[in-house]
């Protein structure tokens, strides 16, 4: 091993990730009606909290914490089902953190009081750093080389930062770097925010990826606790106030794909964002890649057979094109295109279906045609359906998003059922 790596492997031990994944992505729709955002499935196989979490493993960082709240329980499932391969002997683990008032007698409310109802936990593991994470991002990176330059620069605390387009600015905390990458102003979601002055077009956003020294992450959080008008925040309380008096920096987003400055990095926030996060993974050569052998992506996966296509009695193909399609899947005298469907997912006869994104364990009975949808896990699609041809007609029983996508779930289709 090299002085870098070695230099590297010191670091990531030395310290612990902490995911937030109590948010709930209310502009998900009914898609988080019953799960965390973290929780939703993504790319077929996957759910959203794969992609942080396979980002510290590939790191190289394997003490985590996951801080769950809002209706965690699919998310707990998972994390105990597919994570539990981490080896406790050598001190790697993930450990769930659900709110407990522990410190405090309220759930956790911002995200520093997440972490600081949190502290007494952290503090037992003894690490020197913390990186702390959204549970709701999709990306590839390497925070093991965002660590080394937090550690070079001496940093009290670090943020990752990437490009966006203006017109977006207002949903993320926006900075302002001087030569030197340290951060001079942050403001949380600005009305007006300030163009990069090499880039009017864009502005530099926080990731809501931070790297902070232990001992002074529970200096801050100790202060803001006890700050009445603080609604205990990172983003709106402790970085625009951090800033003024200790070392923070930004450190820019290298994608592990791309080298280059620009890197694919989707916040599927609402469900168009979410259908075509999905939709793009289905091209030839997607932004993201699924099958890099060099940074896996882990997950939970049942045991299922492969994929079927069969043909029906009459002699009709069973087929999918431009589409990717998962474990335990019949495709039965039907025909799918452009579209994602997720394991065990039962496509029954004379039955289409294009642009459309499949959860598990769903049956779309004869019949059918379905075009830009997306279907909860557990729906059974009652043969001679027709959903996304008549967005009007279909709004009245299920959510059509703004760019015309069809989102079914199964509380939706038993109303549905029950009313007809
Ligand atoms: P937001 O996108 O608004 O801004 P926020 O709602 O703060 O994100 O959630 C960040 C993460 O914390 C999410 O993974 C969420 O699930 C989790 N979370 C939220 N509230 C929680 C709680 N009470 N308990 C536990 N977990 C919780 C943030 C930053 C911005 C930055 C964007 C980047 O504040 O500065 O630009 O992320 O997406
Ligand atoms: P899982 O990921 O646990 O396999 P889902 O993601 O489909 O399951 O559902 C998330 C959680 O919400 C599960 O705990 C499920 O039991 C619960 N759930 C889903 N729909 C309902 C409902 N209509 N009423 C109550 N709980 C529900």
């Amino acid at each position: 091993m090299n002085d870098s790596a070695t230099f590297l492997n010191k670091l990531t031990q030395k310290t612990l990730a902490l995911v937030l994944a109590g948010g709930r992505g209310s502009r998900l729709h009914q898609l988080t009606d019953w799960r965390a955002k973290p929780a939703v499935p993504f790319g077929g196989k996957f759910r959203i909290i794969d992609f942080p979490l396979s980002n510290c493993m590939n790191s190289k960082i394997r003490r985590i914490g996951v801080i769950t709240q809002y209706k965690s329980h699919s998310l707990i499932r998972h994390i105990q089902k597919g994570w539990g391969f981490l080896r406790g002997e050598f001190g790697e683990f993930v450990e769930l953190l659900p709110a407990q008032q522990r410190l405090q007698e309220s759930w956790y409310s911002g995200t520093a009081n997440a972490v600081y109802q949190n502290l007494d936990i952290i503090r037992n593991h003894k690490p020197e750093y913390v990186l702390i994470l959204a549970g709701d991002h999709i990306y590839k990176m390497d925070y093991s080389t965002m660590l080394a330059e937090h550690v070079k620069r001496k940093a009290d605390l670090t943020v990752a930062c990437l490009e966006v387009p203006l017109s977006m600015a207002s949903s993320f905390g926006i900075m302002e770097v001087n030569k030197k990458g340290n951060i001079k102003t942050f403001t949380e979601k600005p009305e007006k925010p300030i163009a990069l002055p090499n880039n009017p077009e864009c502005a530099l956003a926080s990731m809501g990826i931070y790297i902070f020294n232990t001992d002074f992450l529970y200096d801050q959080l100790v202060i803001d606790a006890t700050c009445e008008h603080s609604s205990h925040d990172f983003g709106k309380d402790i970085i625009p106030k951090l800033i003024k008096h200790h070392k923070v920096i930004a450190y820019p987003f290298r994608d592990v794909q791309n080298t280059g400055k620009s890197g694919y990095w989707r916040d599927v926030g609402t469900v168009d964002a979410y259908w075509e996060a999905n939709m793009e993974l289905i091209g030839v050569t997607p932004p993201l890649n699924l099958y890099d052998r060099d940074w896996s992506i882990w997950t939970y996966q049942e045991q299922l057979p492969p994929a079927k296509f069969v043909f029906n009695d009459d002699g009709r193909r069973g087929m999918a094109v431009d589409s990717m399609v998962s474990g335990g899947c019949i495709i039965s005298g039907a025909m799918i295109e452009n579209s994602l469907l997720f394991s065990n997912v039962i496509v029954n006869d004379y039955s289409t279906l294009k642009d459309c994104v499949i959860l598990p364990d769903v049956r779309i009975g004869q019949h059918c045609r379905l075009n830009k949808v997306i279907i909860d896990k557990g729906c059974y699609i009652e043969a001679g359906t027709v959903i996304g041809e008549d967005l009007a007609e279909d709004a009245k029983r299920f959510y059509v998003s703004e760019k015309g996508v069809v989102l079914v779930t199964p509380e939706m289709l038993t109303q549905y059922i029950h009313e007809s």
